[in-house]
């Protein structure tokens, strides 16, 4: 932390941040190692504070800020989405005990990206493990629409690659409007 990510520090920074957000074992890493144009093998290891590699997305140069989402790491939240150009919010939605969870922290984090003017895309994760859940729902479940917030919802598998490339494509299209 600290002076690596300052907001101090953002207009000497290079690239733009893209700053992956969700509860702990929802799936953020796996969904990075597939995001970049080169894939990477992945091992399964909790994220502490914050995992941050350079990479690039549809050839675009992105810096990638991989969060750890254990409780006791999302008290970082706020300072990274302070130095953030884009939020992706992952989801497990076959993790249904702990959505009231999710629609706590996701309200904290769409208000600050509401008041930064962040893009925001929602990952619906392991869309493979077959669970059944309609994006309306969570939708509304998170009430985003009482946001301004400029915001898509995709569901995705690391698994079968499904929305692998619409990830992609709201990154690239929303870092250079
Ligand atoms: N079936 C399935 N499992 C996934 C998927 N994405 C992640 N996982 C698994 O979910 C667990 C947590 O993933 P990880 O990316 O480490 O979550 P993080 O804590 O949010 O970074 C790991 O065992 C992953 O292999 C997916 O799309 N499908
Ligand atoms: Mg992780």
């Amino acid at each position: 932390m600290g002076q690596e990510i300052s907001s101090k520090n953002k207009e000497t920074n290079k690239f733009p941040r893209v700053l992956v957000l969700g509860l702990d074992n929802s799936g953020k890493s796996r969904l990075v190692s597939k995001i970049v144009d080169e894939p990477y093998h992945f091992v399964s290891i909790p994220t502490a504070t914050v995992d941050v590699q350079d990479s690039q997305i549809n050839s675009q140069d992105v810096t990638i800020f991989d969060a750890g989402g254990y409780v006791t790491y999302r008290r970082f939240w706020p300072k990274l989405i302070e130095v953030a150009s884009l939020i992706i919010f992952v989801i497990d939605p076959s993790d249904v005990p702990r959505l009231p969870k999710v629609k706590l922290e996701g309200a904290k984090v769409f208000k600050e990206a509401e008041s930064k003017k962040l893009p925001v895309l929602i990952v619906l994760s392991k869309v493979d493990v077959g669970w059944n859940m309609k994006k309306e729902k969570i939708e509304n479940g998170l009430e985003l629409k009482k946001y301004r917030l400029k915001y898509s919802i995709v569901e995705t598998s690391a698994s079968t690659n499904i929305g692998i490339n619409d990830v992609r494509y709201f990154i690239t299209t929303n870092l250079n409007e």
